[in-house]
């Protein structure tokens, strides 16, 4: 497709990602080359090469083409001028087997840099789709990401670009053992999103109704000139009465988010320990639809279904739950535990949760609750003739057994050493009314890099000075959770931290490069909530 000029405040979406989160990038490059990094290290090609040698390799290449551009996206009678791949949301699906190359050629038809990041997927630093470790792609450019994957699982890839996640561009990657015993009948791909891309406020408005006015915050990207809608931001045509937009609990008194519909304190939620997020959208979706207007996914009764479950949201954590089911939970992020009976999941942001369910005779909705947030996603599973309950629904195993980062450990084949040879730190900072999120004391722009060495074990403790919950994203690699009483929990990629929370995690030190660290958060991370992990030595 050819690129075609953004629908909505084009000047308000460069001036975001060339004084926002670009200009930071450029800046913690910048200061990497003064702050004594040993040359060759963090990013040197022979490392990577070694590492990339070292990964099972089948000689079989999968191709996939994606497109990002402008979309008109049709959520189920409500349409949405965004960005998406290949004019569809999710976009295409990709899916190989363990040691396979894949080479994914993007083309890109936004009218700005973006990138693709295999989120979750220990592949090769120099593909990992995330800058510095790989150049952005200039608007109109394009660029062919060749990497493989050691490990099976349910992925997902987005941009590491601004705020675009927070659009449409997002896509389910899938990586399968052959070798695997089948032991499901049916497979269901679920794709969890909170959305507001043209039918609210843009996310970068969002994001500037977040941040304080004046520019007295450490990464300023208001007051900025030559960026006219900036600040005082009516509200939008067409708001009035969406669901979720209204009488939210924190809404009053805060000063700094007066004037953007969506923007403000969410709701509380148990399982998250405080706020659930940041943003009220007008729509949770699954599978690009509205609950309204929900897929239909069709089996047969008594079939095992593997439903593979993915949180492509930018500010919104669901409890998912299937009406009439217990779940068993095969998978956190990829990697098998085990196997663990429950009534639903809690999803982070960048989480994903493979589960297993023997389909019942009848319609059953899949309801993902949006915690704190008042409002649901929803799919459906078909296995007879049946009507569905109203759109609102929210079946009861949503307050029965919920299964989060505690209940799961790891299958012992895929625990990581208890030894460690050193200790990393990641203490987590910023509040709302500021809109300041940190590591380390520090916004990106300014980072002091982690540093490790190839072949150590490491834990990485994160420490939650917050008030408010932090799905924790490590590139590259994939953690050994440790439970608070020292017990191994699941392997992840991504992990909720709680308020005021202190959680550690082990790795080793297996794939050279460059690694960003970060909040999952979209709006957190494009604050500053984000740091590097370099190889040194
Ligand atoms: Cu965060």
């Amino acid at each position: 497709m050819s690129p075609r000029p953004l629908a909505a405040a084009p000047m308000t979406r460069r001036g975001f990602l060339a004084a926002g989160v670009l200009g930071g990038a450029a800046l913690v490059a910048c200061s990497r080359s003064t702050t004594g990094n040993a040359p060759g290290a963090a990013g040197a090609p022979d490392a990577i090469a070694a590492a990339e040698a070292a990964r099972p390799h089948t000689g079989k290449t999968v191709t996939a083409q994606l497109n990002p551009g402008t979309a008109d996206i049709d959520l189920g009678g409500t349409r949405a001028r965004t960005l998406a791949y290949n004019n569809q949301v999710p976009g295409p699906l990709i899916r190989a087997n363990v040691g396979d190359e894949i080479a994914v050629s993007v083309n890109n038809g936004l009218d700005h840099a973006t990138s693709m990041h295999w989120h979750g997927l220990a592949v090769r630093n120099d593909m990992d789709g995330a800058s510095p470790a790989t150049p952005d792609i200039a608007a109109g450019g394009d660029f062919t990401y060749r990497f493989s994957s050691p490990y099976p699982g349910t992925y997902w890839a987005h941009p590491h670009t601004g705020l675009d996640t927070d659009y449409g561009l997002y896509i389910p990657i899938i990586i399968d053992d052959p070798t695997d015993p089948i032991g499901y009948d049916a497979e269901w791909i679920v794709v969890l999103d909170d959305w507001t891309s043209g039918v609210g406020s843009s996310p970068e408005e969002i994001y500037q109704g977040l941040r304080p006015k004046g520019g007295s915050g450490q990464n300023p990207t208001s007051g900025m000139p030559g960026m006219p809608g900036m600040g005082g931001m009516g509200p939008m045509p067409g708001m009035g009465g969406m669901p979720g937009m209204g009488g939210m609990p924190g809404m009053g008194g805060m000063g700094s988010m007066s004037g953007t519909p969506g923007v403000g304190v969410a709701g509380t939620s148990d399982l998250l320990g405080g706020d659930g997020g940041d943003v009220n959208y007008p729509y949770y979706l699954i599978n690009g639809r509205i609950p309204a207007a929900a897929s239909t996914f069709t089996a047969k009764p008594g079939q095992r279904i593997r439903i593979r479950i993915i949180n492509a949201g930018a500010d919104t954590a669901f409890r998912v739950a299937l009406a009439g089911h217990r779940m068993t939970v095969t998978h956190t992020d990829g990697f098998p535990v085990v196997p663990t009976d429950v009534d639903a999941v809690l999803l982070g942001m960048g989480e994903r949760y493979d589960v297993i369910v023997t389909a019942g005779d009848g319609v059953f909705p899949l309801v993902a609750s949006a915690e704190g947030k008042n409002a649901v996603a929803r799919a459906m599973l078909s296995t007879a003739t049946g009507s569905a309950p109203d759109a609102a629904f929210r079946p009861p195993e949503l307050t029965q057994l919920v299964g989060t980062v505690d209940t799961f450990t790891a299958t012992p084949q895929v625990q990581l050493p208890t030894n460690a040879d050193l200790a990393l730190q990641a203490r987590l900072s910023g509040t709302m009314m500021h809109y300041d999120w940190a590591i380390n004391g520090r916004p990106y722009d300014q980072t002091v890099p982690l540093t490790i060495q190839q072949g150590q074990h490491a834990t990485l403790t994160f420490a939650n000075a917050t008030m408010m919950w932090h799905p924790m994203h490590l590139h590259g690699h994939t953690f050994q959770v440790i439970k608070p009483d020292g017990s191994p929990g699941p392997r992840k990629d991504t992990v909720i931290v709680k308020p005021m929370q202190t959680l550690t995690v082990r790795l080793v030190a297996d794939n050279p490069g460059i690694w960003m660290l970060h909040c999952h958060n979209a709006y957190h991370m494009g604050a500053g909530m984000m740091t590097t992990l370099n190889y040194t030595g």
